[in-house]
């Protein structure tokens, strides 16, 4: 079996417990710290089987919803792709595979919470109601920008939903989730929480070792997710850590660790749930590894089939699907039909398209903002300096 293709490969020759079955309502929370930490919960399976014993959140409107997320989420990244490789973007990063774990995790946050992303969580952000228009903008580095032109793009940020901009360098994530959630302990009304993104190349950083250090003794609401997709670019899971699972390293921190199937978005929003409600009770931290697939390329600047043995990937493109998932549970309970869906998929392709078609013709910042945004008063350097700016590229 090549590398990535499972749980039991990522660990390579360690035993893996195998998964926890399915049994009494809610069985999973119920289980001992080190078995939450070694298990799989699963809600809904590959065929869209759902047992509903195990909870009783799921309705027409939150289930579509979620899915809608995870649609949107795989539409626009195939869009904003193209237009990449089209050299009208300068960077993307898709989701492709991920979608139930990033949009499933952050659908579980209230409007007050804080959500800190790493690399594959601007669905989520969007999800949560970022403007879509201001997204676009970012990936354009245009006058809308809130960050005008600043930041890489695919680096959103947007103060009013609390979706903070993402810092690029790996881990860094998680002080910056502890730290805020420490901050909402130290000034906050106690109605908030801050849920963390991190994926399983950032458990083996000294940031994360150390913020979960702070989460266990400070006991802060915060919600610690790791998005194990099995790759950290072309480093496997099995060269990534020795540890069986990566939930277990929250265990010697103190914190309680939950395991779920990534592509199960509702077993996703279900161990995100009693998370962030655990959070906002004042009961302290949780870690959670969503265990997933990088289907894509880990970035545009990225080409897998240099490194990984791409047969695997297509299983997980194949079977193992998120969005199939999902959408055969809608069907089988008669919550969307084939026309129902194809209007959903034209709207949102023809919204992309639009804000797409928009944002590229919005002028540039202006050169000017560089230092203006900076100094309260420019003075005679300054204007010296931007004067030989404006010249040379003039040229
Ligand atoms: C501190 C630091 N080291 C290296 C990099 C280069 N880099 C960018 S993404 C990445 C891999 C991240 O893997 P993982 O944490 O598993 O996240 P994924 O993209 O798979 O979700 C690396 C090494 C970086 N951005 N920051
Ligand atoms: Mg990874």
């Amino acid at each position: 079996m090549a590398e990535g293709q499972s749980e039991k490969s990522q660990s390579s020759e360690r035993t893996v417990p195998p998964p926890v079955p399915t049994g009494p309502a809610f069985s999973y929370f119920a289980l001992d710290e080190e078995a939450k930490a070694h298990g799989l919960f699963q809600l809904l399976d590959e065929d869209g089987t759902f047992d509903p014993a195990n909870t009783t959140r799921f309705d027409k409107t939150l289930s579509t919803d979620l899915y809608r997320g995870m649609l949107w989420t795989r539409l626009m990244d195939k869009q904003f792709m193209a237009l990449q490789r089209q050299g009208t973007i300068g960077f993307y990063a898709e989701t492709l595979g991920q979608e139930a774990a990033s949009i499933g995790s952050a659908a579980a946050l209230e409007p007050q919470d804080w959500l800190v992303p790493a690399l594959r969580e601007h669905g989520a952000g969007l999800y949560r109601g970022m403007k879509f228009e201001s997204f676009v903008a970012q990936l354009f580095g245009n006058a809308d920008d809130v960050t005008q032109g600043r930041q890489m793009p695919l680096h959103p940020s947007d103060p009013a939903t609390r979706y903070v901009n993402m810092s690029s360098c790996i881990a860094t994530q998680i002080p910056h989730a502890v730290g805020i959630a420490m901050g909402i302990q130290a000034i906050g009304d106690g109605s908030e929480v801050c849920m963390g993104f991190m994926g399983d190349g950032a458990t083996s950083e000294g940031e994360f070792h150390v913020s979960m250090n702070f989460a266990g003794v400070r006991k802060c609401p915060v919600v610690m997710v790791c998005q194990n997709n099995q790759w950290a670019i072309s480093t496997p899971g099995a060269g990534q850590t020795a540890s069986e699972t990566i939930a277990v390293k929250g265990l010697g921190y103190g914190i309680e660790s939950l395991r779920a199937d990534g592509n199960d978005i509702l077993a996703v929003y279900e161990v995100s749930r009693y998370a962030v409600d655990k959070a906002r009770r004042g009961d302290g931290p949780t870690f959670i590894e969503l265990l997933t697939y990088r289907v894509s390329a880990h970035t545009s600047s990225d080409d897998p089939s240099r490194y990984r043995d791409e047969s695997v990937t297509e299983v997980w493109r194949n079977q193992r699907d998120p969005l199939v998932r999902m959408r055969l549970f809608l069907e089988k309970n008669g919550w969307m039909n084939e026309a129902e869906h194809e209007a959903m998929v034209a709207q949102i392709e023809m919204t992309v398209r639009e804000t797409a078609d928009r944002q590229r013709n919005v002028d540039m910042p202006l050169l000017r903002s560089i230092i203006e945004d900076v100094f309260e008063t420019t003075w005679w350097r300054l204007e010296e300096q931007l004067d030989a700016l404006e010249e040379t590229l003039s040229k």
